[in-house]
């Protein structure tokens, strides 16, 4: 089993996300993220995941809805708001699934389908609850290319896909990690203080970045987001997950630099500065 550790300390980990955008790139050559998620009562979290693919540079940006699609997003007009059942699985359109999802059958519908296509896949919050709960969603899991899959666990999450406590994943987060992208073929975030980076292969990074003003809701919406957008442009699962890691992290930290948190820093706050970021990488 080959192991590497290195600290996430500069975007040579990175190449191709640290390059500079095409002169002549159109939108059609930016990619495309779909978003899947938002129950009634928690559609903040697709939106939030959609505006952060936006403003990481997904040519196109489109959100979501399990139940009640609203019409558009008043403040980022920019977004295509659409029912969940009508989105195009294709290898061109990342699918971030997850954020506020809920546990319906509909939801369990989408995740199944996701996991059967030849999309690429963020999967986050209830579709990593719903895959826990449910072996035979495993199993697709396990069925598809390695690195068309991603998953971003935090503790509890991971503790459910894996069947034991947060206890056991906190007391020994490496080993949690690269468990799971063992068990489930896929590159895996298991987030944190210190969030981990796991190849299938066995490879992993620790990410030294962000601060504990990212401990609130709709910071993980955020990242898997930026995730999309970035395999959106650059079609490569490891070097996005690396690169969302750290631009988010990176981006909590000059805020904080700026006094604005750690204390009551909002993750809609995060998405000027992931621009940021990512533009002076
Ligand atoms: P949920 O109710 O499922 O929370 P969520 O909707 O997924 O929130 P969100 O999407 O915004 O945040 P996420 O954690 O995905 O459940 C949260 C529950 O899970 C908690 O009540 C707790 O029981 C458990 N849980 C979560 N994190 C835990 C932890 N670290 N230890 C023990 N139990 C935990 O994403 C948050 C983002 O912020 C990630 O990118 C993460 O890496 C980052 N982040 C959070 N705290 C950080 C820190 N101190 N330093 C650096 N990065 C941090
Ligand atoms: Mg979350």
């Amino acid at each position: 089993f080959p192991v590497s550790v290195s600290e996430l300390n500069k975007p040579a980990l990175f190449p191709d996300i640290a390059k500079p955008r095409r002169h002549n790139s159109h939108k059609g050559s930016n990619g495309t993220v779909a978003v899947i998620g938002g129950a009634v009562g928690m559609q903040g979290a697709v939106i939030l995941a959609a505006r952060a693919a936006l403003y990481s540079g997904a040519g196109r940006t489109v959100a979501s809805f399990v139940e009640a699609t609203p019409n558009f997003d008043a403040q980022q007009p920019e977004l295509m708001c659409r029912p969940a059942q009508q989105v195009q699985f294709n290898p061109d359109t990342v699918v971030v699934i997850g954020p506020g999802l809920g546990n319906s059958i509909a939801s369990f519908d989408l995740v199944s389908r996701a996991l059967l296509s030849t999309s690429p896949l963020i999967i986050d919050a209830d579709a990593l609850n719903l895959m826990a709960q449910q072996p035979a969603l495993h199993a697709l899991c396990n069925g598809r290319d390695k690195l068309s899959t991603l998953l971003t666990p935090h503790p509890l999450e991971a503790a459910r896909l894996l069947g034991c406590s947060v206890e056991i994943i906190q007391a020994d987060r490496i080993s949690a990690a690269k468990k799971l992208a063992r068990q489930y073929s896929s590159v895996v975030i298991l987030k944190g203080s210190g969030s981990i980076i796991a190849h299938p292969d066995g490879n992993m990074v620790i990410n030294p970045t962000g601060n504990a003003g990212l401990a609130s809701g709709g910071t993980g919406d955020v990242l898997g987001g930026v995730c999309g957008a970035l395999m959106a442009q650059h079609k490569n699962m490891w070097q996005a997950a690396l690169a969302a890691t750290y631009l988010h992290g990176t981006a909590a930290d000059s805020l904080v630099a700026l006094g604005i948190g750690p204390i009551g820093l909002c993750a809609s706050e995060l998405l000027v500065e992931i621009r940021k970021q990512l533009n002076t990488l």
